[in-house]
């Protein structure tokens, strides 16, 4: 085992360094994820293996992960394990430096726990911050060469309750709060250093997905590309899970994006992490996107019945997770199971079907005195329905048994 601590391998001559530094951002890892309750835990974990050796191929000096590291605030013991492995392999077949900050669905306390033992192995944790002083992190620790503001989730609940206040006033009192917060982080660090901030939040124009709406993100309470301060190299954000750069400064805002697409709608783009090289006086001297390979594929299957089933039919599903979204005519008993059976013969795994039918129509009123037989009744309302078809024989048998349950259970 090699262990480095505290600086960076020399590849400089003469004592005069001449290498620029090379950063990887990533975030939104969302560990412990599931999708329709299947576990996400051997994608997070090529991921993690696949980052590894990105880490290593280009020397990558400093790693940030910018929040939202697991699903949930109390994550299970093989989410803990796969992340902690991962840990200790940055450190002992790596030389990178690491920062790591909590998003909103970390637990803050929860991820900085370990974070004085982290910090022998160069992991750099913040989950909390009270003040700039928390977040701000010179790194090598000995020779510094940049300076990283470690701002962790800050959430409109720190804010102090002032009664008399409306909504839209404390949303303002909010983005001044993170915009002041900003500003003081910068005013922390050492000037001569070049300044990369990170941040979990959304900042106006950023593009939401559908995984991110179960959060405060709305445009009240976004942070503008303004409020950000001047002389900073980079803004490494979490929160969004698709990889895109706000314009609007001299310097990258942008969002890594989630590695793995968290649903089926964040499948209609490449997941991404990003690629710095700082030059001393803090110009990126390269930014560049590295793709992330597709672990698993996501697909969505739309259609009517024929065409569902021939595509189930004629293409290869291995290891794919499907959404089916069926459009029907009429209810049929049964159709759900046929399909997911169709694309499990090909290897895929159909997590769930969507059916569309048409809206029902408002039939005649039926007047039931004039029935004998519920059954009679249920053929009258389907014709009604459906456009005068007659129910199909499993239909009728199913109705049949429904009514028969409902009398022996009176
Ligand atoms: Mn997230």
């Amino acid at each position: 085992m090699i262990v480095y601590i505290g600086s960076f391998k020399q590849f400089s001559t003469g004592g005069k360094r001449i290498k620029n530094m090379r950063i990887l951002h990533t975030a939104d890892w969302h560990i412990g994820q599931r999708l329709h309750e299947r576990q996400r835990t051997d994608e997070h974990e090529k991921f993690l293996g696949w980052l590894l050796k990105k880490i290593q191929e280009y020397q990558v000096e400093l790693l940030l992960v910018s929040g939202d590291i697991f699903d949930t605030a109390l994550p299970s013991s093989e989410s803990t394990n796969l992340y902690y492995r991962f840990l200790y392999r940055l450190f002992d077949e790596t030389n990178a430096y690491t920062v790591i900050t909590a998003g909103n669905h970390d637990s803050a306390r929860h991820l900085e726990a370990p974070r004085e033992f982290l910090k022998m192995g160069r992991i750099h944790v913040v989950g909390l911050a009270n003040a700039a002083d928390d977040c701000v992190v010179v790194l090598p620790p000995d020779n510094p060469r940049v300076a990283v503001a470690a701002v962790p989730y800050l959430s409109e609940s720190d804010l102090r309750h002032l009664s008399y206040e409306t909504e839209t006033e404390r949303n303002e009192r909010y983005r001044e709060w993170l915009k002041m917060f900003y500003d003081d982080c910068v005013s922390a660090m050492p000037s001569e250093l070049p300044k990369i901030l990170m941040g979990h939040l959304f900042v106006q124009d950023g593009q939401v997905g559908d995984s991110e709406r179960n959060v405060q993100i709305g445009g009240a309470t976004a942070t503008h590309v303004s409020d950000f301060p001047d002389d900073v190299s980079y803004v490494a954000l979490g929160h969004l899970h698709r990889p895109q750069t706000i314009s609007g400064t001299d310097y990258p805002i942008r969002y890594s994006g989630s590695p793995i697409p968290l649903r089926f709608n964040e499948t209609g783009y490449r997941k991404k992490i990003y690629l710095l090289e700082l030059s001393d006086d803090g110009t990126l001297v390269r930014d560049e996107e590295i793709e992330i390979p597709t672990f698993k594929e996501l697909c969505t299957v739309e259609g009517d019945e024929v065409s569902v089933l021939s595509d189930a039919m004629t293409a290869d599903w291995r290891g794919k997770y499907v959404q089916v979204k069926l459009k029907l005519d009429a209810p049929r008993v049964g159709i759900s199971d046929e399909i997911r059976k169709a694309f499990s013969d090909r290897g895929g795994d159909v997590l769930s079907v969507e059916l569309e039918l048409p809206e029902a129509k408002q039939g005649p009123a039926i007047l039931v005195e004039d029935m004998k037989r519920p059954a009679e009744i249920f053929e009258q309302f389907y014709k009604s329905n459906y456009d005068g078809k007659t129910p199909d024989e499993t239909l009728t048998q199913t109705f049949r048994e429904l009514v028969q349950m409902v009398e022996e259970s009176e």
